[in-house]
């Protein structure tokens, strides 16, 4: 497909966002990332936006000109336009007009791979364009190409609304069956007592990168916003002999779409029911601290707040020793990694094996010599305090998860 000459647009108004200088530079690179050309780019400023057209009507005049001047196909408004405002806006500059939310729907269609990821972008993706059908009629085939008309949906846009709404009803049961069996999944887990940890973060703070050289498995990292899309699970042993499971999955954002959070919900609630988040941070990027607020505002939404987690600092290899310094002094208890190089990784391990062992439990166990089935276990999901040998048995002082220590009085209780 050729390349689309874009141009960007936003709005600055009283109570509005205040974040956008790095909202629009964000659209920039999300422009590109779906394969736009950007040829310009404007900030204009209001009171308010207005009813009809989010812009003043002398802004929309003023813009028209340089439409009509320049080669530009299609026009990214870094706002949630109005159904009514989005055409209005298409009638006035007779371009075709999107937004940030569209924008972002168009990635998710490219990147989705799995099933399930492919259902959540097509279920967001219908769930936008609903509204947006109305007085449109035979109109859609006009939506025939380019920047927000791809994916899962582009062939069924010419479903009138009812079959979109029996489509959109038929998505939901599949990915209400989705959810049930990952639920049982999750329940294999508790069977098999691994703890979960989730690699959690803004989009390109390096997640995918960092189980990559966590786990030395093939994870897709690519320098594009929303590298990654679906669950990714790998196991990780944690030195000497503890095994846990590391979860990599979609990125954050500002101004995340509601349709997406709530496609992805499913996935997302069990990415933050893990026993531990790791959250990962582009210490490089301009606006790190920014990039901080939004998750922790997400994972508030997701009602995980409470959630043990660690603050990991990557790509440290791009920045100073003195913000180093400054990092470690601001956030104690923090990680400074670097997951290109594998800077930090064995700290990174250690830190996760602490925090994970601040809920646990200690007990004492007396185990005869035929019982070396419950010491690995302990070896495995646990970690051994102390321990003396006996001419009968040995006694071991070991920190278990709650679970495990249950699991090891059930194991002994029906051996009798
Ligand atoms: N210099 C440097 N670059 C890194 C480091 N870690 C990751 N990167 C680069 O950052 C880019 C993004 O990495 P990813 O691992 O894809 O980021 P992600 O957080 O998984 O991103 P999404 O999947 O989009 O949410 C890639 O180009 C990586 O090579 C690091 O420690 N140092
Ligand atoms: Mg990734």
């Amino acid at each position: 497909m050729e390349a689309e000459n874009v141009f960007l647009l936003s709005l600055t108004y009283q109570g509005g966002p205040e974040d956008s200088d790095e909202s629009l530079q964000e659209l920039e690179r999300l422009a590109i990332t779906a394969g736009g050309v950007v040829q310009g780019k404007h900030v204009f400023s209001r009171t308010r936006p207005t009813a009809a057209l989010f812009f003043g009507p002398g802004q929309v005049e003023e813009l028209n000109k340089q439409i009509r001047a320049g080669d530009i196909d299609l026009l990214i408004v870094d706002h949630e336009l109005k159904p009514s405002q989005q055409r209005n806006l298409e009638q006035a500059w007779q371009i075709r007009v999107i937004d940030r939310t569209q924008l972002i729907l168009d990635i998710f269609a490219r990147r989705a791979k799995t099933h399930e990821g492919k259902l959540q972008v097509e279920m967001a993706q219908l769930s936008y364009l609903l509204p947006r059908l109305v007085g449109k009629g035979t109109e859609l085939s006009r939506l025939g190409g380019g920047i927000g008309t791809r994916g899962p949906g582009e062939t069924k846009l010419e479903y009138d609304r009812r079959r979109l709404r029996a489509r959109v009803a038929h998505l939901k049961k599949q990915l209400e069956t989705l959810k049930r069996t990952r639920k049982l999944h999750r329940l294999d887990r508790e069977a098999a007592q691994l703890s979960l940890v989730s690699l959690v973060g803004y989009t390109n703070a390096g997640k995918s990168a960092l189980l990559r050289s966590l786990t030395g498995e093939q994870a897709f990292v690519e320098d594009k916003l929303f590298a990654t899309l679906d669950l990714s699970t790998r196991k990780l042993v944690l030195p000497p002999s503890q095994e846990i499971l590391l979860t990599d999955t979609v990125g954050f954002i500002r101004r995340l779409p509601h349709h997406l959070v709530a496609a992805f919900r499913g996935t997302l609630e069990e990415v933050v029911s893990a026993d531990l988040l790791l959250h990962v941070i582009d210490c490089a990027h301009s606006d790190w601290e920014g990039h901080i607020q939004v998750v922790e505002q997400v994972l508030a939404d997701l009602g995980a707040q409470e959630k043990p987690e660690i603050l990991v600092f990557n790509k440290t290899d791009k920045v100073s020793r003195a913000k180093h310094h400054r990092l470690r002094h601001q956030f104690p208890g923090c990680v400074l990694v670097s997951a290109l190089h594998k800077i930090g990784l064995e700290k990174l391990l250690e830190a996760i094996k602490v925090k994970l062992a601040e809920s646990w439990q200690r007990i004492h166990l007396r185990l005869n010599y035929n019982e070396a089935d419950i010491r690995a276990l302990v070896l495995k999901r646990g970690r051994v305090i102390k321990e003396t040998y006996g001419t009968n048995s040995m006694s071991l002082q070991v920190e278990l998860p709650a679970k495990i220590a249950g699991q090891i009085k059930h194991m002994r209780k029906n051996k009798g």
